[in-house]
């Protein structure tokens, strides 16, 4: 039995029923979050739930519960589902209404449904890499929004994936902005470059995870925008998200990426990564 959280009840997920009024459904009026669970703990919890209540903000919703309380919600779920190694999904729509484009009225509460599942890192594709294809961003330009409209990425994605690669390179205005469902980053000459966070990407929070390393380790960081010539002529390049982690990409467009190898410094960055989930098992509680 799989236990899912749906407005402040916890219940079998075959006893969860949802409008087919939904926002969500009609729209993809709402928000979501992703968060990892390692070693059975939530990692960049406080970080995700921040992020949550930004993005619903952003859309004018508000959601009746503080960051204190949707990270007791995701622990409850891993602990009560038994999840080791995986991740919390958490979404919220702005409700079920008849379908009309305006907002429905005050009396109308948001649909808050989460689960957790088990979900091993993907280790040989963190390992090995992946092989990339660039595509036009075709996007809104609230992209700072984690929003459940994804149409764009997964149009991108799926393009990718025909093309038997693992991740889609938005490309807009000749500058790449991120992946389909990750951030883009380049080395070149030992300086990381990656897009400044505009509303043209999301802030992910594994992209702030790797800035403060970059801070901690006297890497140098360019955060400027770069073009697809200059992302493709860099010595190194990755990919980094909640599941993804970092992933090296060895090659783009059919191109290698360097010597077709991940590069010294997405190793080296990996490597002080592994420490901070080192550092997550060890704590206490
Ligand atoms: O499991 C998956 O496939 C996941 S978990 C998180 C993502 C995919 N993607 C998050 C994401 C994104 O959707 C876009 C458009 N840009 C960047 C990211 C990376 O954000 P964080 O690091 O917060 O996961």
């Amino acid at each position: 039995m799989t236990t899912y959280f749906n407005n402040g009840v916890y219940a079998d997920k075959e006893t969860i029923k949802v409008s087919i009024d939904d926002r969500g459904y009609y729209f993809g009026d709402g928000v979501y979050e992703v968060i990892k669970v390692y070693d059975g703990k939530l990692y960049t919890d406080q970080e995700h739930f921040t992020r949550f209540l930004q993005s619903a903000k952003k859309i004018r919703m508000d959601l009746p519960y503080t960051i204190d309380e949707f990270t007791g919600i995701a622990k409850k779920l891993a602990a009560d589902n038994g999840i080791v190694e995986g991740h919390v999904y958490i979404q919220a729509t702005r409700g079920a209404a008849p379908r009309m484009h305006n907002f429905p009225g005050e009396e109308v509460e948001p649909m808050i449904t989460a689960y957790a599942i088990h979900n091993p890192r993907p280790l040989s594709k963190i390992k090995e890499g992946v092989a990339v294809k660039t595509t036009d961003d075709i996007r809104w330009l609230r992209c700072d929004i984690k929003s459940l409209n994804l149409l764009g990425n997964v149009l991108a994605k799926q393009e990718a994936y025909d093309a038997g690669c693992a991740e889609a390179v938005f490309v807009r205005d000749g500058i790449v902005t991120e992946g389909s469902s990750s951030n883009m980053f380049g080395v070149k000459d030992g300086i990381l470059y990656t897009h400044p966070a505009t509303n043209l990407i999301l802030n992910g929070i594994t992209r702030r995870v790797i800035l403060q390393l970059c801070a901690k380790h006297s890497i140098g960081v360019m955060e400027e925008p770069f073009t697809l010539e200059q992302f493709k002529e860099m010595d190194e390049l990755f990919l980094t998200s909640t599941t993804s982690e970092i992933t090296p990409i060895v090659s783009i467009d059919g191109k290698i990426v360097g010597d077709g190898a991940p590069g010294r410094v997405t190793e080296r960055l990996q490597q002080v990564f592994e420490e901070t989930i080192h550092e997550l098992k060890m704590e206490i509680n």
